[in-house]
């Protein structure tokens, strides 16, 4: 089945011209679908899941369609615009809310939201700044969702613990016989085994409310506009699973608050960027508002460090299993991922005073009337 047959497997208005591929994701196969009408021409997204990542599609299509149907009632309610703030399924034409293809491949749709863009990179820090407001109000905007309802479409997946064991495994297993070429990322993990713990045993103990998250909160995965610069629409909602406040803010600081790509391979221009965390804080804090608890303020910093931990960890996982999970464009591409996560992670180690004091200076700015 060619993908103008998978297109015209959905409800769109008007007859598809045009299949091509679209953005930068890590994961999913992305389209844009050009359709035309009397009523002019509209643009879709086409996704094929990744069953590999995703090996149960079904329970995530679930999770996908009652948390934008709710999201969608949210910002009704707010009286923002339902068609850019947030996404819609299109059914198939046997109103069904995603397709399945012969090979057993899952394909779903939305509406393309035009005028936007999705930077691997903010342009500035007021759109970084916006970025926040807008992964903090899609926590706020999902906290009447009962999360018991979702399904966790990836177990422990911010599970930093499980995340450092199953890299222990890795090591031990070494499919590939890359182990001993990176011991010095080896030793850095190991160095840090006993700080893996904190979030899971605050959650545990329920020092710190279980939410409804993202959980995948790079920058690339909030659409901004791009005549106002603002954020508009997050999306990616694969990884929408009850977690922590701490996952979205902590993985967010760790792509935007770095001065280079995650995949830069001179190490001399990956830095942590304070004053960026300086205005991600400030917009993450507008968004939630009075939501978030203290004991999640004080441990925004340990989130930042320990999301950046947790990802370098998975990148180091994933090149000494042989590059399973990460779609990659050369042997080492995981390896320099890892390398740029561990950089930023000693930086953000050296500075987890000012991370401290700005989230205090934040709360105290935002929150000074009350
Ligand atoms: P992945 O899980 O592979 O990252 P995403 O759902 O994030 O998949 O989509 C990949 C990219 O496609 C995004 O970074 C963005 O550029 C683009 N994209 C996805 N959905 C939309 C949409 N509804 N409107 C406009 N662009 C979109
Ligand atoms: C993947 O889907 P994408 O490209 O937004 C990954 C994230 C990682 C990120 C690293 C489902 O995100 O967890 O942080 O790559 N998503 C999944 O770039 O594993
Ligand atoms: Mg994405």
């Amino acid at each position: 089945m060619n993908l103008f047959d998978i297109a015209g497997q959905f409800s769109t208005l008007g007859n598809c011209l045009d299949v091509q591929p679209f953005g930068n994701g890590h994961i999913n196969d992305t389209y844009a679908v050009t359709c035309a009408s009397e009523g002019g021409v509209r643009r879709y997204i086409l996704q094929r899941l990744n069953s590999r990542v995703f090996p149960h599609p079904t329970a995530l299509m679930n999770n996908f369609a009652a948390v934008s149907v709710y999201l969608r009632s949210i910002v009704k309610k707010d009286a923002g615009d339902a068609d850019r703030e947030c996404l819609c399924l299109i059914p198939t034409v046997n109103g069904a809310a995603y397709y399945v293809d012969k090979q057993g491949e899952v394909w779903r749709m939305t509406q393309l939201i035009d005028n936007t863009e999705a930077y691997l990179i903010a342009e500035n820090r007021d759109m970084f700044e916006d970025a926040g407001r807008a992964f903090g109000l899609f926590i706020k905007r999902l906290e009447g969702f009962d999360a018991s309802t979702l399904i966790e479409v990836i177990p422990n997946f911010h599970n930093t613990v499980i995340r450092y064991q199953n890299l222990e495994k890795a090591i031990a297993e070494d499919k590939m016989g890359r182990a001993k070429g990176v011991q010095d990322l080896i030793a850095f993990a190991r160095a840090r085994k006993d700080k893996t713990g904190i979030i899971v045993n605050a959650l545990e103990k329920g020092e710190i409310p279980l939410r409804v998250t993202h959980n995948d909160t790079k920058l690339n995965n909030v659409l901004i506009d791009t005549a106002t610069k603002n954020a508009v629409c997050v999306i990616d909602l694969d990884t929408v699973m009850p977690g922590s406040l701490l996952y979205d803010f902590g993985d967010a600081i760790r792509v935007g608050c770095s001065t280079a790509q995650e995949d830069e391979k001179d190490l001399s221009k990956v830095h942590f960027d304070k004053e960026n965390f300086v205005y991600f804080t400030r917009g993450f804090m507008r968004g939630i508002g009075g939501s978030i608890t203290q004991k999640e303020r004080e441990l925004l910093p340990v989130g930042a460090i320990l999301m950046t931990f947790e990802c370098g960890m998975r990148f180091l996982t994933d090149y000494l299993e042989g590059d399973v999970y990460f779609k990659v464009a050369y042997p080492e591409h995981n390896l320099v991922r890892c390398r740029t996560q561990f950089k930023l992670v000693e930086e953000l180690e050296e500075n987890i005073a000012f991370m401290r004091e700005t989230v205090q200076k934040v709360y105290a700015e935002l929150h000074q009337d009350e």
